[in-house]
């Protein structure tokens, strides 16, 4: 099925593709979009009195579906793995001083890995990597050696039919690391709690809109407790519109969901305050219709009715942080369509400046994961490029 999309990608199909399923991964987890991770979180200074994204492009292996990012080795600098969709590996890049990476090296990760999470699942202190296998109806855990590497035998656990995304969260609060994976096909989303020692308990699955494509989590309704933004992109059975809310309980458990009008086809939903206001709202790709939809939290579970603001063509993922130094998120996103980014500048109130676009140098843009790689005080993105297999880390220049 994924096949079919990429095919349909590069010959630039625009009709709507009822079969069409797409799938990449990021963050999951944007809660604190303003300044690097890891960092304190605020902004670090005034205003830029100039900024852009400079690119460098690193060959990264064959179909590079999704990027993202963490210190594999412990040296304090972020790493980027991407996932190797058909080579069927995970290709890790260390990362050096400067922003810049090492050349990949490549892990098997079993059979067409899109996705990838990352968190330390069997708490030894190095970062384990989890990939959803599309084609497998599994995930695949990479055991990581906290030195950059990884065991090369991953070990496998059951999720629904056609997984396409996976986040790490700890929906049960046991201090363990668990899974939330997308299940395109069956319109469900598998919840695979975390027992220590790189092992999970067998899915317990909940039900979504139609072809849930991500998983995102924050707390919605200010109890504590781990809830899921899922995009409901749409499966065989129909393209989607929707974004689904599944409030959690803290137990691992959620309640029913509730769906929220976006536009056709999201693809992914980011978490991130985008108003300023402590409260998580929602900013989702909707790749068929060329838009990002951005919904404010009430603080309840609730969301108020989207405000939609342009992007190019084909718009996949999307990311939250301040690029211009103002102390207020901005998005960007990739654009398969048109081998493009869109900048899109926050006003503070939630609203956009229409977007700035950034040419990028590989063709199908695709995946995307935000983070402060130079370790300046600014944002940047790295991204996937599908058609030429390759990974472009743009750094911002802000000064
Ligand atoms: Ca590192
Ligand atoms: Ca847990
Ligand atoms: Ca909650
Ligand atoms: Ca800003």
């Amino acid at each position: 099925m994924i096949e079919r999309a990429l095919r349909a990608m590069t010959e630039r199909v625009t009709a709507v593709l009822f079969s069409l399923v797409l799938a990449a991964c990021g963050e999951g987890v944007l809660l604190n979009p303003v300044g690097p991770k890891g960092s304190g979180g605020a902004s670090s200074g005034a205003a830029c009195t100039s900024w852009s994204l400079l690119p460098t492009t690193y060959p990264g292996g064959v179909e590079d579906y999704s990027v993202t990012a963490a210190d594999f080795n412990g040296d304090g600098i972020l790493d980027l793995a991407a996932a190797n969709y058909y080579a069927g590996t995970v290709a890790v890049f260390l990362g050096l001083d400067g922003g810049l990476f090492g050349p990949p090296t490549t892990f098997t990760a079993g059979g067409t890995p899109s996705c990838i999470a990352t968190g330390d699942f069997n708490g030894d202190g190095g970062i384990d990597i989890a990939v959803v296998n599309s084609n497998d109806n599994a995930v695949s855990i990479l055991l990581g050696d906290g030195r950059g590497g990884f065991v090369q035998a991953p070990i496998r656990f059951a999720v629904g039919n056609d997984p396409v995304w996976v986040t790490e969260a700890d929906f049960n609060e046991d201090g363990i690391p668990d899974l939330a994976v997308a299940n395109s096909y069956d319109d469900t989303v598998s919840i695979l709690l975390g027992t220590g020692a790189g092992r999970f308990a067998a899915q317990s699955p909940f039900l979504t809109g139609l072809g849930p494509n991500s998983v995102s989590v924050g707390d919605f309704n200010g109890d504590g407790h781990m809830d899921l933004a899922i995009s409901d992109f749409g499966n065989v059975k129909g393209t989607g519109n929707t974004v689904s809310i599944l409030l959690g309980t803290g137990t691992g458990a959620f309640g029913p969901a509730t769906l929220l009008a976006v536009g056709e086809a999201p693809f992914f939903a980011a978490v991130a305050d985008l108003n300023n206001d402590g409260l998580p709202d929602l900013a989702v790709t909707n790749n068929f219709t060329n838009t990002v939809s951005v919904l404010l939290g009430l603080g309840d579970g609730g969301f108020a009715p989207q405000t939609t603001f342009r992007l190019g063509a084909r718009p996949t993922m999307l990311g939250a942080a301040d690029f211009n130094g103002d102390g207020i998120p901005d998005l960007v996103a990739t654009n398969a369509g048109d081998n493009t980014l869109s900048v899109l500048l926050g006003l503070g109130d939630g609203g956009f400046a229409p977007q700035l676009i950034v040419p990028t140098k590989g063709l199908g843009p695709y995946g995307l994961v935000v983070d402060d790689f130079n370790r300046d005080g600014h944002s940047d993105v790295a991204i996937t490029d599908i058609e030429s297999g390759d990974v472009t880390v743009f750094l911002d220049s802000c000064q």
